[in-house]
Formats: C-alpha cells, structure tokens, sequence
C-alpha cells in the first residue's frame, strides 16, 4: 500500500491508472486508518522538487507509511516561466480562476508566442523504512502552448487551455491517454 500525499482529485485518478496492482490511498484516507487529520503541508519551497520532497516526507513521517508526493504546475514562456510553483494558488479562486487568469495574461499574445510546459516531479518517501533520511524522485515535462480557449471536457486543472504538439488538449484524451504523454505519466 502506498499513500499518495494529495489533496487533487485528478492527480489520484491518474496515479492510479499508471499504479495498478498497488493499493493507493490518498492523503484523507490515510488521515482516517489512522486516526488522525494529517495537516497540509506548507509548500513554501521554491522548485518543484522541493515541494514534492516535502510533502511527501511529512506524509510518511505521521503515518509510518512510504508516501508518494507530486508537485507539479505549469511553466508559460510569455509570463516568465509563471504560474510555476504557483500555478494551484495562481488566482487564490481555484481552478476556474486560475485558467481565467491565466487567458487574461495572455490576451493578445499570438499563438507562436504562447508555448508552455507542463512539469511534474514525484517524490517517494519511507521515512521510518528502508529509504530513511534518503527520498527518491523523478520529473517529467510536456511542452505544449496555452489556447485562446478551452476546449475538452476531461482531465483537471489547466488542461482544457493546455495544447499538445499533438494537436489535442489534455482535456480532450481519457487518462489513460494522457497517461501515455503527460508530465506525470513521464
Ligand atoms: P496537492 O499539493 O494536494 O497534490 P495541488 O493541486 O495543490 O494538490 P500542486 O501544488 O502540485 O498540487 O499544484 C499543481 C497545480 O498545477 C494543479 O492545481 C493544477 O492547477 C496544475 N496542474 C498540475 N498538473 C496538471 C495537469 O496534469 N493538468 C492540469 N493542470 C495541472
């Protein structure tokens, strides 16, 4: 069994499509086997990677379980490289916020000056098991552009803005598919 340390949703679904035959649970899960609300994790780092290591040390601290932590987000050339680390709390009003933020900032930039990446980096943590002081991780990029308009109606977050070189949003493939070319699949 492994503890996904997060809060989204969609991370969980997609996580779990690429772990089979390994029980996941999230972090709300692991709370209650345990007996205990598990606090969010300040993610007060400045990369990825150490967002990423962060909670998933803390995760396995408390609950004495190897945790599995992603930190991911999206980087757009046009805005320096932002949301970035940000890129959940972009707007402070949640999803449709951020992507309304988002297509605000970018309003009259042409479509070859709009490319972005997706990036992901996984962290896996057992703090009180054989890995110890140590935490394994892994990153993964997507270089795609950011639409004028959403299209596509699956996936999570930024997905209907975010264009595949492909041709294909991220909201317009099922997981399994987005599995195959995400950040996170990668
Ligand atoms: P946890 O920390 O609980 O895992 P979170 O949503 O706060 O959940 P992050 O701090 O890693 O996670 O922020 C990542 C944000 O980047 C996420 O909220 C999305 O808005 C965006 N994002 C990351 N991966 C994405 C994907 O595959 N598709 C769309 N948006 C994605």
């Amino acid at each position: 069994m492994l503890v996904f340390a997060t809060r989204n949703e969609g991370k969980l679904v997609e996580l779990r499509e690429l772990l089979t035959g390994i029980e996941v649970i999230d972090v709300s899960e692991a709370g209650r086997r345990i007996d205990h609300v598990i606090p969010d994790t300040v993610e007060d780092a400045e990369t990825f990677a150490g967002n990423a290591i962060k909670k998933a040390r803390e995760v396995s601290a408390v609950t004495g379980w190897p945790a599995l932590a992603d930190d991911s987000g999206l980087e757009v050339d046009a805005l320096g490289g932002g949301p970035g680390v940000y890129s959940a709390r972009y707007s402070g009003q949640g999803t449709e916020g951020n992507k309304a933020k988002l297509l605000a900032a970018l309003e009259g930039v042409e479509a070859s000056q709009r490319t972005a990446r997706f990036r992901c980096v996984l962290a896996l943590a057992d703090v009180h098991g054989p890995l110890g002081a140590e935490t394994i991780t892994a990153d993964g990029t997507c270089e795609g552009s950011i639409l004028e308009a959403p299209r596509g109606t699956g996936g999570f977050g930024y997905d209907p803005l975010f264009l595949l070189l492909s041709g294909e949003t991220m909201a317009e493939m099922d997981h399994a598919t987005k599995n195959t070319v995400s950040h996170r699949g990668l």
